[in-house]
This record gives structure tokens, C-alpha cells and sequence, in this order.
């Protein structure tokens, strides 16, 4: 047999997904959208169902972008006057204790804040993102402009490397740096502890406030871990 893409997983979770989170949908309910190239195709997948939910909440300007191409209507999260039922997004890496790196996109920290106002978290992987310690990908933090020097030494102190993605700004105006080389062992400390630095404005480590579901797709099919 043929062994399928990671595009083709991507599309299988995606599909999975939507099918997943089907009984939140509603009259009123507004559904949380992630970032990404797994996002996009959960996002086109949703579309689908547009009259069978109020809208959508975006972490992106390119999420909002492509739910609005195709007829979803797009709420700001400050126009919603009650928690999300469900944010569903991607990752750059997630542990069997649920808790991702994000923010390979530069999205983290909208994510951040949209899966803090929902209900559930669904992360929506293929296989080559399950790892048994986070951290092979550099963990992305925003960082105030003016405040770059300072953390870059902070992020020295703790022995990791930071460096600054080239060419990129967030949908919030400001810089991202990949620390790369941190010892993770205790993710939720070292969320804590980046968080703590002045001048960062969100790390890409979701540890303190993991997933709640994620489901992966494989290639024998879609699983699905709570
Ligand atoms: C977002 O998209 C991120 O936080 C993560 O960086 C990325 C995963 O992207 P992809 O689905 O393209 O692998 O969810």
C-alpha cells in the first residue's frame, strides 16, 4: 500500500477534526481557529458547515484572511460575551502530557490568548509532530522591540540560545526569537520562568495550560488522546 503524504495526514485530521467538534456547532456558537498549514485545511473543512455556526475567532490576520474567503463570518474575541466551546490549531511539537511548542508561524501569542478563552483545545497533528520531550524545535518567544538585547542575554543565563527570525514581525508589530538548546524536563517551570522575563510578551511553550484533546493522524487512521 501506498504510504500517504504529510499533506494527506494533515487533510485526514483536518477532515477528522470538523467531524469532531460537529456537536459544538449551533445558532450561537463561535468556533476558535489556529494558524498553519494543518489550520488552513481545518479551516477550509469548516467552511463547509458555515451556516451551522455563528463564526469564527482567528489567532491570524491569515486565518481570518481565508475563513473570510470563503463565507465564514469572523468575529473579533472582544465581541464574544462568553467562553469559545472549542479552539482547534496545530503545533510545532506535542508530548503525551498534551503540553505543544508553538509559534513556528509567529502566531503564538494570539493563539494563546483565543485557547485561553475557549473550552477545549483540539491540537490537530500528523504523527511526526508526537515527541517524548519538547524541545528538538526552538521555542519561539515574542518579544517587545526594545526589549530584544536584554532577553537574548537572559536567554544566555539559562544556557539556551536565542536568535532572531529574520524578516518577520507578528500580527502585533513585534520581533520573534527561537531559543533554541533549553533543557526541558520540567516544561511548565521553564513556561513560567520565560514568561517571567521582562520584555517577553508570549513563550511558545503551552505547558502550564496543555491541550485537551489532541488527535493525530497516522497512517493507519486518525487517533484521538484525552
Ligand atoms: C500553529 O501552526 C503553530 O503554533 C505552529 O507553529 C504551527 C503548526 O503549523 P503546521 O500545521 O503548518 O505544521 O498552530
Amino acid at each position: 500500500m501506498e504510504l500517504k503524504s504529510q499533506e494527506q495526514l494533515k487533510r485526514d485530521v483536518a477532515l477528522a477534526a470538523v467531524g469532531y467538534i460537529r456537536p459544538f456547532f449551533g445558532a450561537d456558537a463561535v468556533i476558535g481557529v489556529g494558524t498553519g498549514s494543518t489550520a488552513d485545511l481545518f479551516i477550509d473543512e469548516l467552511a463547509k458547515y458555515k451556516n451551522e455556526f455563528a463564526g469564527a475567532v482567528a489567532s491570524s490576520e491569515r486565518s481570518a484572511t481565508r475563513l473570510r474567503e470563503q463565507g465564514v463570518q469572523v468575529l473579533d474575541l472582544a465581541e464574544t460575551n462568553k467562553p469559545l466551546p472549542v479552539y482547534v490549531d496545530g503545533a510545532d511539537e506535542i508530548n503525551p502530557l498534551l503540553q505543544m511548542v508553538k509559534g513556528g508561524g509567529g502566531a503564538h501569542t494570539r493563539e494563546k490568548i483565543v485557547a485561553a478563552a475557549s473550552e477545549r483545545f483540539v491540537c490537530i497533528v500528523d504523527e511526526t509532530k508526537c515527541v517524548d520531550l519538547l524541545g528538538s524545535f526552538a521555542i519561539p518567544l515574542e518579544v517587545i522591540p526594545m526589549a530584544v538585547p536584554i532577553v537574548m542575554r537572559k536567554i544566555a543565563a539559562l544556557g539556551a540560545t536565542a536568535t532572531v527570525r529574520a524578516g518577520f514581525i507578528t500580527d502585533n508589530g513585534n520581533p520573534i526569537l527561537d531559543v533554541a538548546g533549553m533543557r526541558l524536563a520540567d516544561a511548565r517551570e521553564m513556561e513560567t520562568t520565560m514568561n517571567a522575563i521582562a520584555g517577553v510578551v508570549t513563550c511558545g511553550l503551552f505547558a502550564l495550560e496543555p491541550a485537551t484533546v489532541v488527535m493525530v493522524a497516522k497512517q493507519q487512521g486518525v487517533d484521538i488522546r484525552e
